[in-house]
């Protein structure tokens, strides 16, 4: 569109990938995606043996199946470490920084190679073996990367449950994939406090239903006193010290796990996505080293949790396949002071900065002036996920963080695809702020009507991608048929990402936000659904349902609206006790940013809550409620709009 804003790739900006050559391989990569895949494939990674065959896949619901590289074997970790020990052997591989801005720690690819060796060791003398599920609930701390890269070189498929959530949401986790170690620490510190991780294990494994756990792994992080059950917990310095540290690959299929990681979907129960090893490995590799247009010896630092998928590929995986130097941030952007985000990039000399724009938006709203006061020289590219990021935002980001220097790729993507799907490449995509501009090599995205009918040119729609990608998730673990429903039945022989978009005249997308109940918090992923089953959860509470609104710093808020149970009594206390109960039950993430008491919700006479007139009346829109003619009691509308107003 002519009217919006338009940065070109700055002229001096010498990148991996220009403009005429992104032509040209996305054109080849779509032309012939396994001639393009293929070569990438032998490339990039290291394998025992080699493949034959690149992909091989079906969307239909008889026959939903996703493979690449199919009857080749490699391991993950030999990729990521071993590979690179005779040239980069001595190369920082992971630089730690601290809550405490006076703590951090250089980690080199032969300590973290050595690491690795001792932890999987030390993991088979437990009885792990390949195929074992094990859960990571670990703080930010260089053993989470540890711990993933030894399940990696073992075989054992690790499910890393992000620190923040609940005793519950873990056992929840843990239940689901009937993992038989837990690795966690004693304490997490962020931002000077510090969360009782260890606790939250004993209570969630003090569950009924949490059966299959034999072992529970403990990193010393703070010294804080713990409880210790004998015969189950172990010290990780112990049993890691005394390991041999020679701990051969276990060579895994291209088409093995790799790990589970969950996420929220319209349903109550997170979903296990499943992702495996050589496609995954591959996809996140070269979207790391393109997106970033990373070289050798230079610093790369994404801000997320490992926890999040963003921490997987753009942490752990993604920059280790390249021989990267890789930042791990324990902190928070706002300890000790508003400037620690950029105090870090000075004193690692940070080259590519990644982040969410609700981190950029909080930080914006402290002006200039904590920017300004660091260098910020060593920077060359920005980066931006998790949610749209919105003009404002993304000019501050630009003007203000990168001194107009720096391009910022602004990348769309989910826990699902593995990798980024839609971004810009630094030297080869002009930028339009707000807009995640262009596929990525082999990415195909189509806009479809409500009936799947492929719309042409600028047009809006539901965001599908058409074909396969090597980080293309496999399934749901232990749910495939849930896998079809929730991926491949909405549009028949694509994959609905459950994003709308819109599609300017350049061929630009533009993400205009989740069409189902999936709320965005900050950057976090949550359903509704969710947050609804723990406030039904409380005794007081008959029925609930949350909606999202717009949040000037959190992108979307909750509101949540709750009818009592009979006999209970609307009350400023019950209020406090409401939004506590969901922070215990879930995690502080989940917590209501309002909660309404609602004695009716609009229903359809069959009984459907109508969230769209909920959603408005969040958003205080009350003009354009729409078609409220299929309500079975319209006056509940009215009703929750008093008490809205007079809030
Ligand atoms: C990587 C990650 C996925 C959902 C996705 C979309 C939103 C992510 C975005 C973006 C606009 C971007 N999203 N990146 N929306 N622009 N650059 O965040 O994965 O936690 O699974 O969330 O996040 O709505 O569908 P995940």
């Amino acid at each position: 569109m002519s009217e919006e804003k338009i940065y070109p790739v700055p002229a001096q900006f010498d990148a991996l990938i220009d403009k005429q050559q992104y032509e040209k391989m996305y054109a080849d990569s779509i032309r012939d995606p396994d001639a393009f895949w293929g070569e990438q494939a032998r490339q990039r990674l290291d394998w025992i043996k080699p493949f034959s065959k690149v992909s091989n896949y079906s969307f239909a619901k008889d026959d939903l199946h996703i493979r690449w590289f199919e009857d080749g074997t490699l391991n993950v970790s030999y990729n990521c470490l071993d590979l690179h020990l005779e040239e980069r052997g001595d190369q920082t591989a992971i630089i730690w920084e601290g809550d405490d801005p006076d703590n951090s720690l250089h980690i080199s690819y032969r300590e973290l190679h050595e690491k690795v060796s001792r932890l999987g060791n030390a993991l088979r003398e437990q009885g792990v073996k390949k195929g074992d599920r094990v859960t990571l609930y670990l703080p930010m701390i260089p053993e989470a990367a540890v711990a993933m890269l030894a399940c990696a070189r073992i075989g054992a498929v690790h499910s890393v449950v992000f620190g923040g959530f609940s005793p519950g949401a873990l056992a929840d986790r843990i239940v689901d994939c009937e993992a038989s170690i837990v690795i966690t620490a004693d304490q997490s510190v962020r931002g000077g406090k510090k969360v009782p991780l260890k606790a939250n294990v004993d209570k969630a494994l003090a569950q009924e239903r949490v059966t299959t756990v034999e072992k529970v792994i403990v990193v010393k992080r703070t010294g804080g006193d713990i409880e210790w059950t004998d015969g189950r917990d172990l010290w990780y310095e112990e049993i890691t010290a005394s390991a041999d540290s020679d701990c051969p690959p276990e060579e895994m299929n291209a088409e093995d796990p790799l790990f589970i990681l969950y996420t929220s979907g319209s349903t109550g129960k997170p979903k296990g996505v499943l992702h495996t090893s050589a496609g995954y490995l591959l996809y996140a590799g070269m979207t790391h080293e393109l997106v970033f247009d990373y070289r050798p010896g230079e610093v790369y630092w994404c801000t997320a949790d490992v926890g999040w998928v963003t921490g997987h590929s753009y942490i752990v995986y993604g920059p280790l396949a390249n021989a990267a130097t890789t930042v791990m941030f324990e902190g928070v952007p706002s300890y000790p002071d508003n400037s620690r985000f950029w105090e870090i990039i000075d004193k690692h000399q940070v080259n590519s900065f990644y982040t969410a724009p609700t981190a950029i938006r909080a930080l914006m709203r402290d002006g200039d002036e904590p920017v300004k006061k660091c260098s910020r020289k060593s920077l060359r590219v920005l980066g931006s996920v998790g949610e749209p990021i919105n003009p404002q935002a993304w000019e501050w980001y630009y003007h203000v963080v990168g001194d107009g220097r720096c391009p910022i790729v602004d990348t769309w993507w989910q826990t699902e695809t593995g990798g980024t799907l839609i971004t810009p490449l630094p030297g080869a995509t002009d930028l339009k702020p707000g807009s995640a501009t262009r596929p990525f090599f082999g990415v195909q995205p189509a806009l479809v009507d409500t009936d799947g009918n492929e719309l042409d040119g600028a047009n809006n729609g539901a965001l599908v991608l058409k074909g396969s990608w090597p980080g293309q998730m496999r399934t749901i673990f232990g749910d495939h048929e849930r896998f079809f429903q929730t991926y491949f039945a909405t549009f028949e022989n694509v994959y609905f990402t459950g994003d709308g978009a819109r599609r300017d005249e350049d061929g630009y997308y533009w993400i205009t936000g989740r069409m189902d109940d999936v709320l965005n918090v900050s950057g976090h992923r949550m359903g509704t659904a969710e947050i609804e089953s723990a406030l039904v959860a409380h005794p007081s509470v008959a029925e609930a349902a949350v909606v999202g609104f717009p949040h000037d710093l959190k992108g979307q808020g909750i509101y949540a609206y709750v009818t009592l149970s009979a006999g209970k009594e609307p009350s400023d206390a019950l209020l406090g006790e409401l939004s506590q109960w969901v922070r215990t039950e879930i995690g502080p993430i989940a917590k209501p940013d309002f909660i309404q008491f609602a004695p009716g919700l609009p229903k359809t006479r069959s009984g459907k809550i109508m969230r769209r007139i909920l959603r408005k009346i969040a958003e205080n829109d009350y003009g354009n409620l729409g078609d409220t003619s299929t309500l079975a009691e319209p006056g509940v509308v009215n009703d929750l709009i008093d008490r809205r107003m007079n809030r």
